[in-house]
């Protein structure tokens, strides 16, 4: 393994997270030479990354696991319903030593470009330790949610403590004890921040611009007989959770029309007080169709917030009034608004008073304000679904660009593989069902099972090449458009459009067609002998 000479590989995969995990395990299992690359220096991808305080779940843990193997299922037992960061970490060790995938890993190396060659149909690969590896097939496993939103504001780089995205948590911690914090962004992350240093820090100060959603969660404590209990739904959770709608263990059962004013309010409370996302994933579909369905649903929600805000002005700066519930991700908390009643806790509306820039003592204000800082924490958010791969410089046929192509219209095939970058294989990317409206474990595991599947497919025909066809591609895209398009969510402005990254082409980025409906439009593609796609 010279740093000069390729070394050859039926399959690289990018990522040693959730999805990269599991293909290197399918790929491996079909007798493939496969290795996954990943800028890390161990396992876990999101889990690996995210070590911010209070990082956990929002998905309940049980559904979030591998449904393949029953063994590796049941002999993981998780100990509440939804776990903090170093308990999943755990858990994505557990499946690397069961499977031994750590000797098919390497860590610590950044993939940094990919060049499709057209005479030899092979992908060349370059990574930062100065490798370069040719492989037939490039999988990438980078995740929806992997390019950190970090380089902001000017003079970030004068600010004279600690100045970290939630994403890049040093694996040292940060020394947040009786310091002054300045948390900027209020989305799940920040979220999950505040509730959790609040009690810990000197002072905090919120830098809150968009108004959030929030439902409380319930997290009960899981003994034995709770984890008994959901191990023995194994089976029932196998045949439901890929089918659903968005790949959580509930979905919709009533009809908003059906129903009367009460026994809509009383769905509602049923679902609230089950301290999970059931009242966003479950409630009414109806909400994310129709304004005056998500009006009322949102009214109830808002209720809720300012039972327990009290004051308006606190109100006024964290209830949403200009969008539907729903038509942003809904972050789950645990006296989240409680928090903004501390005496140590200040919460600065950033909307009609923006950050514009930071200097070395902290954050300045468009009014001129300076709030003076010990240490800054950026719960900014992500290149959703296209940064993990136009960070890396990947050319298809003809030397084109991925970077420019998406920077021009981000398209591709069903989210599995992009017109003009052949034998390139792809999860969590745009226009396949994703973190916006899916539990991810569900989803991952059918696209890297399709992934397998169609590679195994080429092989057994004696192939070497696929690649969808512009026909296929445009009629995939025009399809997730035109259902995007009857999705409240088109309407809005979050990462969920890609509208929190300036310039970045506005298209829904996650497929809002169901994620049971994606998976047969998926299997039929395939076994139509893969329509909508060209094999050489
Ligand atoms: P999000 O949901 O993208 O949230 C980012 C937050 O940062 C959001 O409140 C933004 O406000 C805020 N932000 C970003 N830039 C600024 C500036 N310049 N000034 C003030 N506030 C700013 O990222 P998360 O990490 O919380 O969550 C991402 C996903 O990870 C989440 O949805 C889950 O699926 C897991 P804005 O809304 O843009 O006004």
């Amino acid at each position: 393994d010279g740093a000069s000479a390729a070394q050859e590989l039926d399959a690289l995969i990018i990522g040693a997270g959730v999805a990269g995990l599991y293909q290197l395990h399918q790929l491996r299992e079909q007798g493939l030479r496969v290795r996954a690359y990943d800028a890390a220096s161990d396992v876990g991808g999101t889990w690996y990354w995210n070590r911010y305080p209070g990082a956990r779940f929002d998905s309940e843990a049980y559904i979030y696991q591998y449904l393949f193997s029953e063994d590796l299922y049941k002999d993981w037992s998780w100990s509440q319903r939804f776990p903090d960061q170093p308990e999943i970490e755990r858990w994505m060790h557990y499946i690397t030593d069961r499977l031994d995938l750590r000797r098919d890993i390497r860590f610590s190396t950044t993939i940094t470009s990919a060049r499709f060659d057209e005479e030899r149909n092979r992908w060349i690969v370059r990574t930062d330790r100065g490798e370069t590896i040719d492989t037939q097939f490039l999988v990438t496993c980078c995740g929806m949610l992997s390019a950190p939103l970090s380089e902001l504001f000017p003079g970030q780089d004068s600010f004279r403590g600690p100045l970290v995205h939630t994403s890049r948590w040093p694996h040292e911690d940060v020394d947040l004890d009786g310091k002054r914090v300045g948390v900027i962004g209020i989305g799940a992350t920040g979220i999950q921040v505040i509730q959790t240093i609040a009690d810990r820090v000197g002072h905090l100060t919120v830098f809150a611009r968009t108004p959030q959603y929030v439902l409380p969660m319930k997290n009960p404590a899981f003994g034995p007989a709770e984890v008994a209990a959901y191990k023995e739904r194994f089976t029932e959770l196998r045949k439901t959770l890929p089918y659903t709608f968005t790949g959580f263990e509930y979905d919709f059962e009533h009809i908003w029309a059906d129903l009367t004013p009460q026994e809509r309010r009383d769905v509602l409370e049923e679902n609230y007080e089950n301290g999970s996302l059931k009242l966003w994933l479950a409630g009414f579909a109806e909400m994310f169709f129709d304004e005056q369905v998500s009006e009322e649903v949102s009214e109830f929600v808002r209720e809720k917030m300012r039972a327990r805000l009290k004051d308006p002005r606190l109100c006024d700066v964290l209830i949403p009034q200009d969008y539907g519930f729903g038509t942003h991700r809904v972050p789950l908390e645990t006296n989240y608004l409680e928090v903004y009643h501390r005496p140590n806790v200040e919460l600065v509306g950033v909307r009609d008073n923006p950050i514009t820039r930071i200097a070395p003592e902290g954050i300045v204000l468009s009014d001129g304000t300076v709030h003076e800082l010990d240490v800054i924490i950026l719960a900014t958010g992500f290149d959703a679904g296209t940064g993990a791969l136009t960070r890396i410089d990947i050319r298809g046929r003809g030397g084109r660009s991925l970077a420019e192509d998406w920077g021009r219209d981000i398209r591709t095939t069903m989210g599995l593989m992009v017109h003009g970058y052949p034998n390139m294989l792809t999860t969590a990317v745009p226009l396949a069902p994703s973190a916006a409206l899916c539990n991810m474990t569900t989803c991952l595991q059918q696209q890297t099972e399709w992934i397998s599947d169609c590679i195994g497919h080429l092989r057994d025909q004696d192939k070497t090449v696929i690649e969808p066809t512009k026909d296929g591609e445009d009629a995939w895209v025009a399809h997730h458009d035109e259902t995007a398009a009857a999705n409240l969510i088109s309407k809005t402005t979050s990462w969920y459009v890609g509208s929190n990254v300036p310039g970045k082409p506005r298209r829904v980025l996650s497929y809002t067609g169901g994620v049971g409906t994606y998976r047969e439009k998926c299997s039929e593609a395939a076994a139509a002998g893969y329509e909508g796609f060209e094999i050489r």
